[in-house]
């Protein structure tokens, strides 16, 4: 299941995650947090559900459907992340919860606003099974400056004390010529490497890559395992991608 925001132009969002579902067999289950009007490279409005739909989505299809495994996108506000702890528990999910920390778009624009961004740090990050936070979203969450190729690594172990779940922190952006993540478990840290596309950004790489783990999950591989087959999901991806007229690109079906 992915409780996210909708993308019409499909690159993120629940619509980019339906698609990882289809392409690994995996029957996907939706629950809309928000619409937004975007496309690659520009970002217009965004349009809350309100939170008693939220739940009303959640509680219908928790109590309908053996869910797996559940990823949260954007989740826009206190209230919506609230909505969803308290729909989880009142199912009694007791599935992997795979939280992609969505806090601002790739163009930039703040998706969440600040006591939504203070919820994701005391509660709703410590309830999941793991977080995938991007440099940016790192730096947000430790309250640092910035993260760099220097304090990659500590900030990776910082992430998982100062949390206590596991921590797949995403180095894409350091833009080096490999793309190397870093996975914190209790059995310490795992890297996991790929050649890193220069000059290729599709937006909605961390849905997909995130989806793509809880796909891996829900077909029954360990957390380890759906990371590295995520990996090279996404990572074909990115080769794959599709050039748009604006310079943008969305990401392509991967050759698996
Ligand atoms: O990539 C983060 C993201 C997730 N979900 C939705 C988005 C975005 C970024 O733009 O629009 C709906």
């Amino acid at each position: 299941m992915t409780i996210a925001g909708s993308d019409p132009s499909c690159g993120a969002g629940i619509q980019a995650d339906i698609n990882v579902f289809a392409n690994l067999n995996v029957h996907g289950l939706s629950a809309l947090t928000c619409s937004t009007a975007q496309i690659p490279g520009d970002f217009g409005e965004i349009h809350p559900v309100p939170p008693d739909h939220l739940a009303q989505q959640l509680n219908m299809l928790l109590k309908s459907f053996p869910v797996a495994s559940i990823k949260t996108g954007l989740l826009n506000s206190a209230i919506l992340m609230e909505t969803t702890l308290e729909c989880l528990e009142h199912n009694r999910f007791s599935g992997y919860l795979i939280v992609d920390p969505v806090i601002q778009s790739s163009s930039g624009k703040m998706l969440v606003d600040n006591e939504g961004i203070a919820l994701f740090r005391e509660q709703f990050i410590p309830r999941s099974s793991l977080f995938t936070p991007n440099l940016n979203e790192a730096a947000i969450l430790l309250a640092i400056p910035r993260v760099t190729e220097d304090n990659f690594s500590e900030v990776a172990n910082k992430l998982y004390v100062k949390y206590k779940v596991p921590v797949l922190l995403k180095g894409g952006h350091l833009e080096k010529d490999d793309a190397t993540d870093i996975l914190v478990t209790e059995n310490g840290q795992k890297h996991f490497k790929a050649p890193f596309s220069h000059g290729l950004s599709p937006h909605g790489t961390g849905c997909t890559y995130s989806a793509a783990i809880t796909a891996y999950i829900a077909l029954g591989h360990s957390l380890e395992q759906a990371v590295c087959l995520a990996k090279k999901y996404i990572t074909s991806a990115i080769t794959n991608c599709i050039q748009l007229d604006n310079d943008h690109q969305l990401l392509g079906r991967p050759s698996l």
